[in-house]
């Protein structure tokens, strides 16, 4: 296979490049050099070795194609506007407005066409990452001799940015690990970054690091204007089927610029005079803006029909694969369609208030224990941390090389390695591709280390769940490098994430119900290391509103908000205050995100006027004021030390809580006046 030029190229590229220009131009915002200078290898992947359909952005076995250098995203937008996506020259023109289909970064769900959400440097590569495991995965899972349905690459664009990145790091790790050969990246090699020469930061040999990840390593020297040593790259990407492949594409910023080469084209609009000659240069109309030759659109719907024929044949293989291996179809089809397995929730345990107190980090182990085997969509894993976050079902086999003898791409467990910031950008790729529904595990406390990748997803709503275990004191002695104390305010705000902390082994079920079944919002379970009773009152029935009364009392003197372990501390401290004759209610939290999802009229029969609300949570008591008058948590860092003296140490105890609830009490009495419900306000967003 060799390179066979067309007479359409050079127009082509001359065409994203002074597109480039406009689109920013127009917008007097935006990254004009990153397009201009990708331009050609742009060209050259789309027309000659890009599978996709335009048409029906969601075909399943399409190549997956990521822009991780995101403020490049006019180049983006314009190959989907010339490829006949959902996307028309108004919406180029409309770059960077409000409310507009090309948004100054791009976003999944709102562009068609748009895989992932890229941006945050370094997330869109390892997104990649994950969309690559994903297509091994579902390959080596319902692929069978003559019916390859799963057959596709994953193109990551990248810049010098992302490479700097950790984030890469970690995903270019493991992608070497895995060994995948369907994932191929092409690096923006221009030795700029927005300080200028990356001379000032970023002298390391950026291919001998991939070299010792395992990668395979390509050079091409001239990405300004050599289409075939470019196609000659990717098409030896492509051959190597046991290796990633790093394309080191050395192009000029920014290419046709009067200040092409220099940071200044980085971010920054051309002068209208640098405009007219850029045009000039390529032979276009100079006094012409958004101008697109007809040989341009023409070579781009070739590119169109292409895709369309492929998804044809495609289906009509899928069809005869459903004739030979119908139960392998109907899963897959069902997958496809992204329905969960039918009836999987009836797996959910429940348990008695006899049962014995087990840690919800092993509650969660059992609710995974007991809905996977119905449940192939599940694809586990673990940043280093297996055993102790108990996610690891008996009887799974773990997603590896075969080469390596440790397991096979069918395998459904992923062993990430101690990357829990990779680990989650590539769970978002996972997510991404369809037919999987990933969830990851490591302590609540390094979350933190992901916290990039996980506010893209819940920007982007992918499903991911994270099992976050050994969330507070709880843990003991490791100490307060472990013990998050902030961790969960700030997934509590950030908005689309559901931050779930079960307070037994009911509710452990019901936010593994809701987490599953929340198709566009991921999920943080918050598990502890600890045993927790199980709470006479809990079901799966009233935890899935996010917040319930666990223990209720007319006329009560005192309600008591918490969640997780902590609850059962608050029964305690109420059942002291209720025999003083102070009446407690005790209220259990679990979700705030759901919670607040719920109809007024339920949330204030949950949180009622008429007595003070006392909150009650191991953590940071940022917050708690949105459903509680009077707060007590941590008020700093936590302790090293046996669990339950950590809790003595800092007076979360059924006695000093039940003496903390009786001034609550006091104090309200005496202050005098009617005591309203927190959550009775003005308005609410
Ligand atoms: C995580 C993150 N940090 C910082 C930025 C801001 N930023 C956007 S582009 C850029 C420089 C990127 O350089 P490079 O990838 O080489 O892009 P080029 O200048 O070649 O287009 C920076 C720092 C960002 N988008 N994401
Ligand atoms: C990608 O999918 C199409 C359609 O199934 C197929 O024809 C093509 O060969 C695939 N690409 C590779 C490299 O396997
Ligand atoms: C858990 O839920 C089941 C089913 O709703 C219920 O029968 C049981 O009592 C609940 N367990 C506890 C501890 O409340
Ligand atoms: C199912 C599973 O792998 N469980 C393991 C969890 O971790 C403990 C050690 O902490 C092992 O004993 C279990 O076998
Ligand atoms: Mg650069």
């Amino acid at each position: 296979m060799s390179f066979v030029p067309s007479q359409f190229d050079d127009v082509s590229i001359a065409t994203i490049r002074t597109l480039a220009a406009d689109v920013v131009g127009k917008a007097n915002s935006g990254h004009p050099g990153a397009p201009m200078g990708m331009a050609p290898v742009a060209h050259v992947l789309f027309s000659r070795f890009f599978n996709a359909n335009p048409k029906d952005s969601k075909w399943f076995n399409r190549d997956r194609f990521v822009l991780s250098n995101g403020h490049a995203c006019a180049l983006q937008y314009i190959l989907l506007h010339l490829m006949g996506y959902k996307l028309s020259m108004d919406d180029l023109k409309a770059f960077r407005q409000l409310d507009s289909l090309t948004p100054g970064h791009p976003e999944a769900g709102h562009t068609d066409g748009i895989e992932v959400t890229t941006g945050p440097l370094g997330q869109g590569f390892g997104n990649g990452v994950g969309l690559a495991i994903a297509q091994a995965h579902l390959a080596a899972t319902y692929n069978k001799d003559g019916f390859d349905l799963i057959n596709n690459y994953t193109y990551v664009f990248c810049g010098d940015g992302c490479l700097m990145e950790g984030v890469a790091s970690e995903a270019a790790s493991i992608a070497g690990h895995l060994q995948l050969g369907n994932l191929i990246v092409i690096y923006d090699d221009n030795h700029i970054s927005i300080d200028g020469d990356t001379a000032v930061a970023f002298t390391e040999n950026v291919g001998q690091r991939f070299l010792s990840y395992g990668w395979q390593v390509l050079t091409v020297d001239n990405g300004d204007s050599d289409l075939a040593g470019i196609y000659s790259s990717i098409a030896e990407a492509r051959q190597e089927k046991n290796k990633p492949t790093i394309i080191k594409l050395k192009t000029t910023i920014g290419f046709g610029s009067k200040v092409q080469g220099t940071h200044g084209v980085h971010g920054s609009p051309l002068k209208a005079d640098d405009i007219v000659s850029l045009k000039t240069k390529f032979g276009f109309p100079s006094d012409q803006s958004f101008h697109v030759p007809q040989e341009t659109y023409f070579a781009y719907e070739e590119i169109a029909k292409r895709g369309a024929a492929l998804q044809q044949q495609w289906n009509s293989a899928l069809a005869s694969y459903g004739q030979q291996y119908p139960k392998e179809y109907a899963e897959l089809a069902r997958r496809i369609s992204g329905k969960l397995p039918e009836g999987w929730e009836k797996n959910l345990p429940v348990y008695k208030p006899t049962d014995a107190a087990q840690a919800s980090r092993k509650l969660s182990e059992i609710v995974l224990t007991a809905i996977t085997p119905s449940f192939p969509d599940l694809l586990g894993g673990s940043a280093d941390l297996t055993g102790s976050n108990l996610t690891k079902v008996k009887g799974t086999v773990d997603f590896q090389p075969p080469s390596t003898g440790l397991g096979s791409y069918a395998g459904t467990y992923i062993r990430y390695g101690v990357r829990e910031h990779g680990m989650g950008a590539i769970a978002n790729g996972l997510a991404a591709y369809g037919g999987i529904v990933p969830f990851v595990a490591t302590f609540l406390n390094f979350v933190s280390y992901a916290a990039g990748a996980v506010r893209l997803s819940a920007l982007s709503g992918h499903r991911v769940i994270w099992v976050a275990t050994h969330d507070s004191i709880g843990l003991g002695e490791d100490g307060p490098t472990h013990q998050p104390i902030e961790t969960a305010i700030h997934f509590r705000a950030t908005p689309n994430l559901a931050f779930w902390r079960p307070a037994d082994g009911n509710e452990t079920s019901a936010a593994y119900y809701v987490a599953v079944t929340s198709e566009s919002t991921p999920s943080i379970l918050s598990l502890s290391r600890q045993n927790l009773p199980n709470l006479a009152g809990s079901t799966i029935e009233r935890a899935v509103r996010g917040g319930y009364v666990v223990q209720e009392e007319s006329n009560e003197a005192l309600t008591i908000v918490s969640s997780g372990s902590e609850v059962t501390i608050a029964l305690d401290a109420a059942a002291k205050l209720g025999a003083e004759g102070i009446k407690t209610r005790v209220v259990s939290l679990p979700c705030w995100l759901v919670f607040d999802q719920q109809p007024e009229e339920y949330r204030l029969s949950v949180l009622r006027s008429g007595a003070p609300i006392l909150s009650l949570e191991a953590l940071s008591t940022a917050g708690w004021q949105k459903y509680s008058h009077e707060q007590y948590g941590l008020p700093g860092w936590g302790a090293s030390g046996p669990y339950q003296k950590v809790y003595e140490k800092f007076g979360i105890t059924g006695s000093n809580i039940a003496a903390v609830g009786k001034k609550v009490v006091e104090f309200y009495k005496q202050k005098g006046g009617e005591v309203v419900s927190p959550l009775v306000k003005a308005f609410t967003l």
